[in-house]
Parts: C-alpha cells; structure tokens; sequence
C-alpha cells in the first residue's frame, strides 16, 4: 500500500543544480581556481556547507580558511544562488511532475517534500509547487544531512504514514540510502548509474503515472 510520497527537490521536480554550479563556479573563480560541471555532480543531495568542503578541494585549499571565513563564502554564495532562484517560474517544473501529483492528489495519497535545501520553501513558492503538499520538510529542519534517515521521517511523521507505506523519489544516491534507512522503498529518479540501489528506477515523470507506481511496486 501507498499512502504518501515524498519527494526530493532539486534533480527531481525542478533542476536547481544549474544554479547552485553557476554561484559555485562565481565562488571558485573569485578564489582563482577553474569549477567545472563535472566537479558539480558530486555536490548534488550535499548540504551547502559540505559541499563548500568538496569545492574547496578542488581547489585544494581545504585547510586554508577558519570556520568563520567559511560561513562567509557559504553565505556569499547562497546570496548568488538566491538571486537566480528569485526569478524561477513554474516553467521550470521538470516534465510529468505536474499531471503525476495531480494524480495522487485524487487518489488521496500524501504529497512531502524532503530536501536539504534551505532555500526549499522559496522554489516552492515560485514555481507554484507549493499548493501540492500536505508537508514540507527543508534543509532548516533537521540537524542531520542525507543519507541520515531524519528528513523522510519527519515527512512520514507530518502526513501522519507509516514508513513501509512511504514511497521516496530521489536523484542522489544518498537519498536512496536515506530511504532504505527508514525502512521506506524508493524510486531513482535521472540516469546516475549510482541509483542501483533504489527499489525501482525511472528516467523522470513524463509519461510515468502513479498507476505505473502500484502495478511496480505494490503488485
Ligand atoms: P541550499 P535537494 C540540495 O537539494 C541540492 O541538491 C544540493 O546541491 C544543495 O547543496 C543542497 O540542497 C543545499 O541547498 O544551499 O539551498 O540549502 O536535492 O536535497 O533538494
Ligand atoms: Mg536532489
């Protein structure tokens, strides 16, 4: 039985990894040294500080700078990627997502959002997404990163579902790793070959329904 799906944000309903490369990169050139899209895809599902960390490496100046100097890029940083979020429209929604939480809002299946993004609740806004959830659990509310379990548990805990009746939709494989942590199956969503571990994978939501979802996992 499926009672509620929680998803992931960014790589899954909109595509924000664009805009965290872009303030990234703003970053790394500011400290002189080259961040390419490649160097990026490991700072998906990482939370902002972590992914300074990876950043840093790259650049190896990882012992250069205090925690202090560090929250001041971090913030630096998040003011650039905020500006570029400022100006997102619901034509960013990534294809399918729309007519698929369409369908669980008819069938009366919970819709969360679990993310690690601060900046969850303002892309929500924008792109209009937010009308769709019945719980929202951000990047503020919880005090351990993926593939900590905490953030999916808090949205079972918030539509009130049990996890074994919890599917998550993930394109990091931290998250995958997070759900299987709380005892809920998953679905990867994107073409990383990190996904194996999800209980069912799919390309993204065009063309997929939530009746595909059952006969998959629940049949
Ligand atoms: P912020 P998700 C994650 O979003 C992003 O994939 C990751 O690149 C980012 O560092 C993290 O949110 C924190 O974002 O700096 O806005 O708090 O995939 O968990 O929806
Ligand atoms: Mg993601």
């Amino acid at each position: 039985m499926i009672s509620a799906c929680l998803f992931d944000l960014d790589g899954v309903l909109v595509d924000t990894a664009k805009y965290h490369y872009l303030a990234w990169r703003r970053l790394a050139e500011e400290l002189g040294f080259e961040f390419t899209e490649t160097d990026n895809e490991a700072l998906k599902g990482v939370s902002r500080m972590a992914s300074l960390d990876i950043l840093l490496g790259v650049g190896g100046m990882n012992e250069n700078f205090s925690p202090d100097e560090k929250h001041a890029m971090a913030d630096r940083k998040n003011g650039w990627y905020v500006e570029y979020i400022s100006r997102m429209t619901p034509d960013e929604i990534l294809p399918g997502v729309i007519p698929f939480l369409g369908e669980l809002k008819v069938r009366g299946i919970k819709i969360a959002l679990g993310s690690a993004s601060r900046n969850a609740p303002m892309i929500l806004k924008n792109t209009g997404l937010d009308g769709y959830f019945d719980a929202v659990v951000d990047g503020s509310m919880v005090s351990e990163a993926k593939p900590d379990p905490q953030v999916f548990l808090m949205g079972a805990e918030l539509t009130g579902t049990p996890s074994r009746e919890c599917v998550v939709f993930e394109d990091a494989e931290a998250g995958i790793e997070a759900a299987s942590r709380a005892g809920m199956r998953s679905v990867g969503v994107g073409g990383s070959p990190t996904l194996s571990k999800a209980t069912m994978r799919i390309a993204g939501f065009e063309g997929f329904t939530v009746t595909d979802l059952i006969n998959r996992l629940d049949k």
